[in-house]
């Protein structure tokens, strides 16, 4: 799967733009340009200094200008990929970059695989498999919480811990195994004491990280926010008046929602998605009670509910006895109070014995203060929850291999507890040794790097 070759790639997106950038690394990276650049300094490609940029021009074989450029050369292993690496500035029309590319390659070199640089980055040591991980998600980060992750895990984030504490652990699976080797002698090599507590450390630091998974995956993907309540309250008005458009139909018809309508929005660097749903109700309409189903399914997978009541309706108990009819352990409830400008304070003042049950607060999709109000309580409350979990997995893969290591850490830890002997710990010490390994790429296999990089953007 791995080539040895030099390669070469587009490393900007597709379609014209004022720049576009080719990138090559290989052993001929230099060699393969150096007869068809001409700098403007007179200088040769071959003789320019590491990371000296040159402007000149670049030429077909047959002498035809294809562009004038900017290059920047490289020497391993100081390059993204350790190799030897060429990046070349061209003007961004895809006919030139695609001229460059075809010259390169009948010049030698091979065209890059997806997420072959970063392979190769990886291969080289330059980094580790979860930080070649995090520059996909890097460039896949289109929130401010979502880059903040990414580029924290991308520097080296939880694995360079990770690392330190499989080294004690493989340090001490040693030690079991020279135990083994003298069995007949009785002797004890790793202290058992020792051992115990590392098994400690590691299980709580694993722990909080498997726990700061639900946070980390919902980072990419946004967080569930379901809209439900009774038909009419207003859910795809606010729908609406958090997205600012006319996403989901409205009408003072109840039951106008039928299927789930999602869209997602950033609000303060924070991913959200939110799910309107149809309004909650018996039915006798098989259509309608097929979208009630599918309300109760969102709500069901969401993380927070804004429960919405049309304040001019309502009662309080009628409130409190819906949502009690639909929570569920772990969903985080807001009653959210809709259309204030239709009632009085006297009638708004009657819901605050909600209170006590859920937080409540009052908007009307009409006023745009309000939305803005409640858009910064759902921010405060994402906050909330998640500060101290300064460190998040966001890739599930990390978080099943992070599972099998706290399972196996906790057999060998209950294990030495009741006195097992050496060979049979020594087997589950491996175990969770190999799934820390797999975090990192210390222990990985060809198919396992083939499924991780076939997710890249060819050119990076
Ligand atoms: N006065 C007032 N009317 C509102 C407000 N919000 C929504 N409405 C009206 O209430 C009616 C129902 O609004 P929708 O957003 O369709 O309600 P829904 O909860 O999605 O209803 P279903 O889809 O039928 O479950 C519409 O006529 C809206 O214009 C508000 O804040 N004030
Ligand atoms: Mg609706």
């Amino acid at each position: 799967m791995i080539s040895q070759g030099t390669i070469v790639a587009i490393a900007t997106p597709s379609g014209a733009g004022a720049l576009g950038i080719i990138r090559l690394s290989g052993p001929e990276a230099q060699q393969i340009l150096a007869p068809y650049f001409k700098a403007k300094s007179g200088k040769k490609l071959l003789d320019l200094a590491p990371k000296e940029t040159a402007f000149g021009t670049l030429q077909q074989e047959d002498g035809r200008l294809l562009d004038e450029v900017l290059l920047c050369c490289f020497n391993a292993p100081n390059s993204f990929t350790g190799e030897n690496v060429v990046e070349l500035s061209c003007h961004g029309s895809s006919y030139i970059l695609q001229e460059v590319v075809q010259l390169c390659l009948r010049n030698g070199a091979v065209p890059a695989q997806a997420g072959e640089f970063t392979l190769r980055a990886f291969l080289n040591k330059k980094m580790d498999l979860s930080q070649a991980e995090a520059v996909a998600d890097l460039i896949a980060s289109d929130s401010k919480a979502a880059h903040t992750v990414a580029l924290q895990q991308m520097r080296g984030g939880y694995s360079k811990e990770i690392q330190e504490l499989r080294q004690e652990l493989l340090n001490f699976a040693s030690l079991l195994a020279l135990e083994l080797d003298f069995s007949e002698e009785d002797v004890e090599f790793a202290d058992r004491k020792e051992l115990l507590e590392l098994l400690e450390q590691l299980l709580k630091k694993i722990e909080s990280l498997v726990a700061s998974f639900s946070y980390g995956s919902v980072l990419k993907t946004g967080i569930p926010v379901a809209i439900a309540g009774k038909p009419n309250a207003g859910k795809s008005s606010l729908l609406n008046a958090f997205l600012n458009e006319d996403k989901a139909i409205v009408s003072d018809i109840a039951g106008t929602t039928r299927d789930s309508i999602e869209d997602t929005l950033v609000i303060d660097g924070v991913r959200f998605r939110f799910i309107d749903t149809a309004g909650i109700r018996d039915t006798e309409d098989s259509i309608e009670a097929m979208g009630v189903a599918r309300a109760l399914a969102q709500v069901k997978k969401a993380q927070l509910l804004l429960y919405v009541f049309d304040c001019s309706t309502a009662s309080p108990d009628e409130v409190i006895s819906a949502i009690k009819a639909i929570d569920r352990p772990e969903l985080n409830v807001l009653a959210i109070g809709n259309k204030t400008d239709l009632v009085t304070a006297a009638q708004r003042a009657k819901f605050e014995n909600i209170q006590p049950n859920y937080p409540l607060h009052f908007i009307s999709t009409r006023d745009t203060a309000t939305i803005k109000a409640l858009q910064q309580i759902l921010v405060a409350d994402v906050k909330h929850t998640t500060t101290g979990t300064d460190i998040v997995v966001t890739n599930a893969r990390h978080y099943s291999a992070l599972n099998t290591a706290a399972s196996a850490i906790k057999t060998t830890r209950n294990s030495l507890i009741e006195g097992v002997s050496e060979d049979l710990v020594s087997v589950d010490l491996q175990v969770a040794i190999n799934a820390l390994g797999e975090v990192t790429g210390a222990f990985s296999t060809d198919e396992l790097l083939g499924n991780i990089f076939a997710n890249f953007c060819i050119g990076k």
